[in-house]
């Protein structure tokens, strides 16, 4: 058994057991309650699934393992020369919730590239796909058309017992995680690239590697904002669309590869994931309506409030869950306050950041009217030449794996069962009110 993997069932085996006495001795307890309007909205805060990678506070935002961003960029190894955290050493905490040491961080990336050899079919299947294939159907395709390799999924045709499920899911999502750079920087140099593929570099880190195959920017600066930006966009606990996603598909006994696509496929809707793409998007056709890549704070209000006069949404702003400025914006405007001098669109993300808010709050009925991790990404991956918007995505995509995965690790360890909450009908709805 590898060195992590041994971590992980030790510390899984006892959760499990420490979990099954609980819920003997209070099973029956009441935790919570829901509310009439929860059950129209969406689900907002009902108290309905364990996630042990990471939990978002409505005001601090995210943590990982109870660490906040600039606690890890503190705390996590680096790689020579660069600042920013490795998200190989992200993986390890969210899984078996340990600060790696460099020689376990390198283990793992070292691990990571053994294992991340794209199978010929896959190549083969994308390639047939019609050119401008949006690049997250793209993903989604990619992955499942891997699924044949599941050892899960062959295991449990072999008839694998219940005690070995977190075993398979541990292959499978340490093969999955070390062939996602590769399927994304495929899916990057087909769609873009004429089909021109760069050759990995193996003496890289997961993150490095993955900047070095998309062949935009061999500097060390992507290398590091490509770190940074796997890190914070790896987990945002279970209730958002895409974790939730698969948490449920991977409760039905799908293997990762089927239950991570499903959550691909939820990351792919604009209200989620694809935001990045529909944030640089509007901000260039902002410029290109006013002809200036400067515009004033007048223009940039008039264009906001125009925006909303058609019936949209601003796009990077709100949240179903936070209610302050996201952190993994303000993570994202520090390294661009750092690395990146006078660039316009940058400069006009912040003017944004100035000026939505106040528009937002002035609707009434914005929970959230600041920036989330979505607002800033895009600015950042122009500067570096990443232009691309349709394939923004895709970067969030590969590094949400590290905490679906890890979680549906966990899931599979402490023996969740299927999914199903209830559904009501509106008249049970009327009557339970009364
Ligand atoms: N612009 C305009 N109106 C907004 C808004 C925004 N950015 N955010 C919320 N609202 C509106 C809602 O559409 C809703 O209007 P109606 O009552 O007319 O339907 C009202 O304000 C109340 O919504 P809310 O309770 O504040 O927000 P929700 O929890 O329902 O939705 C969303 C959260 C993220 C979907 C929402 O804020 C939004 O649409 N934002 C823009 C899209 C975006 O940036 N999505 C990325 C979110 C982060 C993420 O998941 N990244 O992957």
């Amino acid at each position: 058994m590898d060195i992590l993997k041994e971590k992980f069932h030790q510390k899984s085996s006892k959760l499990r057991k420490e979990i099954r006495a609980f819920i003997k001795a209070n099973g029956t307890k009441k935790v919570d309650e829901v509310k009439a309007g929860q059950v129209f909205g969406g689900m907002r805060g009902v108290k309905s699934m364990i996630w042990e990678t990471s939990s978002l506070d409505p005001v601090e935002g995210i943590r990982f393992r109870g660490k906040s961003i600039p606690e890890l960029q503190e705390i996590l190894p680096t790689r020579p020369g660069c600042k920013q955290p490795l998200p190989e050493a992200l993986f390890w905490l969210m899984l078996v919730d340990e600060i790696p040491t460099r020689k376990e961080v390198n283990w793992l990336s070292n691990e990571w590239e053994k294992r991340s050899k794209l199978p010929k079919h896959t190549l083969s299947v994308l390639t047939t796909l019609a050119p401008d294939t949006h690049p997250m159907t793209q993903l989604i395709i990619g992955i499942s058309s891997m699924q044949v390799d599941s050892v899960f999924a062959k295991r449990y045709a072999e008839g694998m017992s219940k005690a070995d499920y977190w075993d398979a899911t541990y292959e499978d999502s340490m093969n999955l995680i070390a062939r996602l750079p590769h399927l994304a920087a495929f899916i990057y140099r087909r769609s873009y690239h004429k089909n021109i593929h760069v050759t990995e570099d193996n003496s890289l880190d997961w993150a490095g590697n993955f900047a070095h195959m998309l062949g935009v920017n061999d500097s060390k600066d992507f290398k590091s904002l490509m770190r940074l930006y796997l890190t914070i966009h790896a987990d945002h606990e279970g209730g958002n669309a895409s974790a939730h996603t698969s948490h449920l598909v991977n409760s039905t006994l799908s293997d990762v590869y089927l239950s991570f696509a499903a959550g691909m496929c939820s990351l792919a809707g604009p209200l989620h994931g694809l935001a990045n793409q529909e944030v640089i998007k509007w901000i260039l056709e902002m410029t290109a309506s006013l002809k200036t890549t400067k515009p004033t704070k007048e223009q940039v209000q008039k264009y906001i409030k125009d925006t909303l006069k058609a019936g949209k949404v601003i796009p990077g702003y709100g949240h179903a869950v936070l209610r302050q400025p996201d952190p993994r914006f303000t993570a994202q405007r520090k390294f661009a306050e750092k690395y990146i001098k006078d660039d316009d669109i940058v400069n006009i993300v912040w003017q944004l950041f100035d000026t939505v808010p106040e528009i937002l709050q002035g609707l009434g009925k914005v929970k959230n009217p600041w920036p989330n991790v979505d607002a800033h990404s895009g600015a950042i991956l122009v500067h570096y030449g990443l232009k691309e918007h349709s394939y923004y995505t895709v970067l969030f995509a590969v590094s949400r794996a590290l905490g679906i995965l890890a979680a549906s690790c966990w899931s599979r360890a402490l023996g969740f069962p299927l999914e199903r909450p209830k559904s009501v009908t509106w008249d049970w709805l009327k009557n339970a009110a009364k």
